[in-house]
């Protein structure tokens, strides 16, 4: 992270009126949340995508799905919103406008107080049934490994987490409304993804497409840096907090955003 670049990203930043932040795994990373692909601690490192985040590999064995569900719910109950989200938070009371798009299902940047939230892949706090989407609406049911999932009270068919898996349609209005915003925003700041997966990964090509420019925080480079305006490279952690106060005193001393 160059101060150059901090300092250009503070400018496009003060100036604009529309902001979409787009985030990814790594922006929980120092929530203590693994990400996916981190080479030694990511979850598809450890674990195989195709058995635990797919409809297939549910079918196959739904108590092997919930199991580790429920230890990642688990988790994520035990983790708080890290700097990264807090600078974010306030970040939106330095723009006009502000919409968190995310790919994370663990609802750090509404706890950490983001008001817009967009969640792409879902909630990792919400369970829906397999066969028909009904949301189940009560407490989450508890959970022993040794036994089915519960069915679902209106048609009997087994309640899931209600995330996207691989090869399933991402929520409509969620996706409509996240694309609408990626074509009006003036700015976007892509944060912790490694832009592997699609549709999420279109994002910051359509915001681009439409004139808008794309800031990129992540510790390494990504498949998506090739789209970025300027690459801040760094933890989420440590990045946002410096970049949102460069923020607020360019737009104190009035910068414009070229
Ligand atoms: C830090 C950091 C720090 C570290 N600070 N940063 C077009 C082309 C090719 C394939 C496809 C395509 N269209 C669709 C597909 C198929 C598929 C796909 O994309 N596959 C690719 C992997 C090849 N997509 C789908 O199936 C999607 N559905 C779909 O397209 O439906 C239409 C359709 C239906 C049927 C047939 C065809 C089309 C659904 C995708 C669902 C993804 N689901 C998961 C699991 C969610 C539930 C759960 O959490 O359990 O979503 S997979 C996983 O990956 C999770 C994430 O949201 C997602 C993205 O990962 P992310 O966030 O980028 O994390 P990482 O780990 O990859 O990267 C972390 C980054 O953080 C790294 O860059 C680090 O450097 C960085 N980092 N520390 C900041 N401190």
């Amino acid at each position: 992270m160059t101060p150059e670049g901090m300092e250009r990203a503070a400018r496009i930043l003060a100036g604009a009126h529309r902001v979409v932040v787009s985030s990814g795994a790594g922006m929980s990373k120092e929530s203590g949340i693994p990400t996916f692909r981190d080479a030694m601690d990511g979850l598809w490192a450890n674990y195989d995508p195709q058995q635990l985040a797919t409809e297939a590999g549910f079918r196959a064995d739904p108590r092997r799905v919930w199991t580790w569900y429920a230890w990642r719910r688990e988790r994520i109950a035990q983790a708080s919103p890290n700097p990264g989200h807090h600078a974010l938070v306030r970040l939106q009371d330095i723009v006009p406008r502000l919409t968190v798009v995310t790919q994370n299902i663990d609802g750090l940047h509404a706890r950490a107080g983001s008001a817009d939230v967009v969640e792409l892949h879902g909630s990792i706090h919400r369970v829906k049934c397999l066969d028909r989407g009904h949301p189940f609406d009560g407490p989450l049911p508890p959970y022993a490994d040794d036994q089915d999932p519960q069915p679902c009270p209106i048609c009997d068919s087994p309640l899931r987490p209600d995330v996207v898996w691989f090869g399933e349609m991402l929520p409509k209005q969620a996706t409509e409304r996240a694309w609408s915003l990626a074509e009006r925003c003036d700015a976007m700041l892509l944060i912790g993804t490694s832009g592997t997966v699609w549709p999420a990964a279109e994002l910051p090509l359509v915001a681009r497409r439409h004139g808008a420019r794309v800031i990129e925080v992540n510790p390494e480079p990504s498949e998506l840096t090739h789209a970025a305006d300027v690459f801040l490279q760094g933890p989420s952690g440590e990045v946002l907090p410096a970049l949102v106060e460069a923020v607020a005193r360019a737009r104190s001393a009035g910068a414009s955003p070229r």
